[in-house]
Order: structure tokens, then sequence, then C-alpha cells
């Protein structure tokens, strides 16, 4: 939960489910804005294996969210299957190297030209932050170091849009106890991600789950 999910580009959010497993198949039911449509209508056959990671978002910014699917393990490539409104078209291979091992990868778009982009967490000791950008067709060549340091193991990293600048910050939710349970932002400057800040002091203690997006519709995403 909490990539966009708009896929056939009506301005209403749809619920998609990729089954991983030996059929690996993408099922999606659109929204009418009183109901989801549909039973068993399946958008993709072959995307997303177990292990793999898939997530949802407008990289070719036609304003269809499409399927994105992070391999990890030793090949570590990225696959989109655009959206065709009624279907998720073929997948291609958008980036060679991304996302490897247990890096946690997001999607959205950190430079604000309407495209969502790739981001990974590497979420380690180093907890450095890469971005590759969406060309529309791809992602841009090497992964380009945006921070340095942010969202350590145990923390729960996220991006969203947090001040409306059209460009996608990134979250950290430290969780852990009362005690800590911060939540911290780097602001996207469109080139790198700004200096860490204390957003909220509170919010997501322990094992619960937290979750960004526009709860009130005014351009700035909430926890
Ligand atoms: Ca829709
Ligand atoms: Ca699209
Ligand atoms: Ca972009
Ligand atoms: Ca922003």
């Amino acid at each position: 939960g909490g990539s966009p999910t708009d896929f056939d580009g009506d301005g209403r959010d749809d619920v998609v489910a990729f089954t991983h497993g030996a059929s690996a198949d993408a099922y999606v039911a659109t929204s009418t804005g009183s109901s989801f449509a549909g039973t068993s209508v399946k958008w993709h056959d072959w995307f997303a294996l177990s292990g793999e990671t898939p997530l949802t978002a407008d990289v070719n910014g036609d304003g269809r969210d499409d399927a994105i699917v992070f391999t990890h393990g030793t090949t570590a490539d990225v696959h989109v299957a655009l959206s065709t409104g009624t279907s998720f078209a073929a997948s291609t291979k958008w980036h060679d190297w991304f996302a490897p091992g247990t890096e946690v990868p997001a999607v959205g778009d950190v430079n604000g030209d309407g495209r969502d982009d790739i981001i990974t967490f590497t979420h380690d000791t180093n907890a450095d932050v890469y971005v590759a950008l969406s060309t529309g067709t791809s992602f841009t060549g090497t992964a380009v170091k945006w921070h340095d340091y942010f969202s350590i193991p145990g923390e729960y990293p996220a991006i969203g849009d947090v001040n409306g600048d059209g460009m996608d910050d990134i979250i950290t939710f430290t969780q852990g106890p009362a005690t800590a349970a911060d939540v911290i932002v780097a602001l996207s400057t469109g080139t790198s991600f700004g200096p860490p800040q204390k957003w909220h002091d509170l919010f997501a203690v322990g094992t619960e789950q937290p979750r960004v997006a526009d709860i009130n519709g005014d351009g700035r995403d909430d926890i």
C-alpha cells in the first residue's frame, strides 16, 4: 500500500494484486468511485516473481500509473510494464543495476518533470540514497547518490512530496519506542536531497505501519 495506482488515468486510484509464485500474474480492479469493478481481470501474466519487489508509478508521464519491478539479487534489473489503460504492456528493461540485494527501492518524481523516477535506500550502515531519473523510456545511466546518510537499519524509509513543490522528498520513520519514533524529512532540491529535518516527534511507534499520502487534497503529502 502507498504507491499511486491510477492505472486507467481517470483520476481515481485503482487496486492491483501481484500474485508472485509460479503464475506471477497481475490483476487490477479499477475504481468506479463507489466500488472496484471486475473480478480476475488480468493485466499482465508474467511480472514480479517471488522475491522481487513490484511498485507502481507513472514513469512515462502519460497520466496512467505503470508497473515497475526490482529483481534484486545478483542481476538487480528494473523492468517496466507500461499501462495501456486496460492492461500492462510487455515488460522491458529500464535499468541494469539498481537496488541490489536487500536495498529498499521506491518510486517518485524527485525532479518534478512529471515522470516518476526510481530511488533506492541502501538501508545499511552507509545509509546512502541513490536516484536514477526517468527519461520516459528508461532510467538514466549509473545511479547518482542524492543523500549520504538517511534511513538506517530498523527505520522505515518512504517518499512523498511533503512540502507540495512538485518534487518528491524522502521521509524516514525511525520507529522504535515512544522515546524515539521520530519522522525525519529531507527535501528534494531537484538534484539532491537536502539536510535531514525532524518533522514529527512521536509517530508510528514500534511495529505500527506508517504510510504517506495526501489525505486532505491540498497537494502536500501527509503521514
Ligand atoms: Ca482509475
Ligand atoms: Ca504511464
Ligand atoms: Ca522525474
Ligand atoms: Ca517536495
